[in-house]
């Protein structure tokens, strides 16, 4: 993998958050992708969230697959830990790393071609699961690293660079983790920074599987007329569900939120998801409304960004597995070896 390391120079009147780093400290190297893509503004973006939640980097696992999306680990949160699994299997391997440290906060960064074509089976069966993470897909619609293919969430309809129209039906993630189960699901795209930085803070705080497809165009190979994974596109077709802001539970609610009506979703760890509605009656706790709206939408040809759903009261894998509340390998002999006795009791247990 190229790359190459930003120099480490600090201009020291930087701002810094409550733990003490500036939003430099969250970076990564230097970005080799191509400029313009929406991949880099997605970096932008969680380097801004992780800043704004005052997270210490070493408190972060940023996994990945294969794809330019992927590659993204790189260029954020470089202090952090960090493990580029092979194409399509960062679900399954991000769920190994957390069953074994559960004290982390897990990022997996995917691309549609990495999530919904090689890692679709991987990817449904984290969202099933309730594996705690904030699993962000980088959805350009073709694969960007391999010159341009179509994806599985290229729609139909849609043209290629070289006019080629795409015959297969897509894959639609936000619908599959919907009905999958996943307790926290909005989608968003890569040139509404405002939008894309709550719904990052959100995820990495909610306490269950969370999902974001950020629709990121490719410029060198889906930015055309035709495609409808565009810049173009998606700014004329966006169609926002409402407005979102995350405050921590210690924070003063100070935003003003204009007119509209206001929904609060308190989560289990106090923190609220503010959320201003811009369709009045939409409540984003409703699984089944949440599925129509967006089905609806998709039929009229508009991309519907926000967070489209969220179960506040959400668990994970671990609660439902009952497992140690220590990460494991903050375990002593005495736990893991815990005598003759205890093995003859799990032993009777089992006939
Ligand atoms: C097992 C395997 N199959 C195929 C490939 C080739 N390959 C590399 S990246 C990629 C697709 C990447 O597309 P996507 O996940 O959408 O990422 P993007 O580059 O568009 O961000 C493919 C097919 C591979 N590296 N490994
Ligand atoms: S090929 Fe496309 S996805 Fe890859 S870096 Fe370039 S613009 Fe981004
Ligand atoms: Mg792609």
């Amino acid at each position: 993998m190229t790359y190459i390391a930003k120099p480490p120079l600090r201009h020291p009147t930087l701002e810094r958050n409550k733990v003490g780093y500036t939003r430099r400290d969250y970076e990564g190297k230097i970005s080799t992708l191509c400029a313009g893509c929406g991949h880099d503004s997605i970096s932008a973006a969680i380097i801004q969230a992780c800043w704004e939640l005052d997270i210490e980097p070493h408190r972060v696992a940023k996994l990945s697959g294969i794809g330019c999306s992927s590659k993204t680990p790189d260029y954020f949160l470089g202090a952090s830990h960090g493990f580029n699994t092979v194409h399509g299997r960062m679900p399954s391997v991000l769920t190994g790393a957390n069953l074994a440290h559960r004290d982390l906060l897990y990022l997996g960064v995917s691309g549609d071609g990495d999530s919904a074509s090689i890692g679709l089976g991987q990817f449904a069966h984290a969202m099933r699961r309730g594996v705690r993470m904030a699993y962000i897909v980088e959805n350009n619609g073709v694969y960007g690293l391999t010159k341009g293919q179509f994806s599985a969430t290229a729609d139909q309809g849609s043209k290629s660079k070289k006019g080629v129209v795409n015959s297969d039906s897509p894959v639609d993630l936000v619908g599959l983790a919907l009905q999958l189960g996943a307790t926290y699901v909005a989608r968003s795209f890569s040139g509404n920074k405002a939008q894309l930085v709550p719904l990052v803070k959100g995820a990495l705080q909610h306490g269950g599987a969370a999902f974001i497809d950020v629709i990121s165009p490719c410029v060198a190979f889906n930015n055309h007329p035709g495609s409808t994974k565009s810049y173009d596109y998606v700014r004329e077709h966006n169609e926002a569900v409402s407005r979102i802001d995350f405050i921590t539970g210690r924070e003063e609610i100070t935003v003003d939120y204009g007119p509209g009506e206001v929904v609060d979703v308190r989560q289990h760890d106090g923190t609220l998801l503010r959320l201003r509605s811009l369709n009045t009656g939409y409540d984003p706790t409703d699984r089944n409304q949440a599925m129509a709206y967006m089905q609806q939408h998709q039929a009229r040809g508009e991309v519907l960004t926000g967070l489209l759903f969220v179960d506040p009261l959400a668990t994970d894998l671990h609660t439902a597995l009952n497992t140690s509340d220590r990460p494991l390998n903050a375990l002593g002999e005495a736990d893991l070896c815990p005598g003759a006795a205890a093995l003859q009791k799990l032993n009777a247990s089992l006939r």
